[in-house]
């Protein structure tokens, strides 16, 4: 009997990108590829980022790459491969609907014209394909105002207080908010996260999931033990 002989197709490994099989945003090391293939000959394996395709795909060697895991999941799965082929995309606009976006998106704009800060700049809305991220000061900031508007963030609650604002008006639309980095807070469907991905491994019954990332909070742990 082979290796591949033994693979057991009811468990997969899936794993974090970035922080876990790469430093962030980094290529995969040799050693790690390795590791990896080896690992394929016993059960399934798989990768979950929350960057879209082309970036992961960047990181583990390029778009030939993807069809070396079993799946990966993009965007936390909102864009899945299996087998080197892609068979699922959502997008944040097809979910929530063009005149509940707007609406959204709308209230966000007046919102922050009216708020006074030391300095405001450009791009104060980021629309991503799994999410909307919102900047007060503006995502062109340098890294010097960036510093001093996460200071002034704790001090005014800039943020936290337009997400209550948020929450309070849009509450039918069952978002996510979720202040992640320094100058802004990023805006998802509820369930958006990387347990997202288990939809996909549900329906294909794969009833062992053992989850490996960086950040093992909550989440995680929720991703580790929902499907055994
Ligand atoms: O990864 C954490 C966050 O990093 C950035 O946040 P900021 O620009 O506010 O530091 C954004 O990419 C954000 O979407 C992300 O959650």
């Amino acid at each position: 009997m082979t290796n591949t002989d033994q693979r057991r197709t009811d468990t997969i490994c899936l794993f974090d990108v970035d922080g876990t099989i790469t430093m962030p945003r980094q290529l995969i090391t040799e050693d790690m590829d390795q590791f990896l293939q080896k690992l394929k000959q016993k059960c399934l394996i798989g990768l979950v980022g929350g960057s879209n395709i082309v970036k992961i795909a960047e990181q583990i060697g390029g778009m030939n790459a993807i069809q070396k895991y079993d799946y990966v999941f993009a965007e936390n799965g909102l864009v899945a491969y299996k087998q080197g082929q892609l068979v699922f995309e959502e997008s944040i606009q097809k979910h929530v609907g063009e005149d509940n976006l707007q609406s959204f998106i709308n209230f966000c704009l007046n919102y922050l014209s009216q708020i006074i800060l030391p300095v405001k700049r450009g791009t104060f809305i980021e629309f991503r394909n799994g999410l909307i991220n919102i900047s007060p000061i503006g995502r062109n900031c340098s890294t010097e105002e960036r510093n001093e508007f996460e200071k002034y963030d704790v001090k005014h609650e800039i943020r936290s207080t337009m997400i209550q604002q948020l929450k309070d008006k849009f509450a039918h639309l069952n978002l996510t908010y979720a202040i992640g980095g320094q100058i802004s807070f990023d805006v998802f469907p509820q369930g958006w996260d990387k347990t997202y991905s288990l939809k996909h491994l549900e329906k294909d019954s794969i009833s062992n999931v053992y989850f490996f990332g960086d950040k093992t909070f909550e989440v995680s742990r929720v991703l580790c033990f929902c499907l055994s």
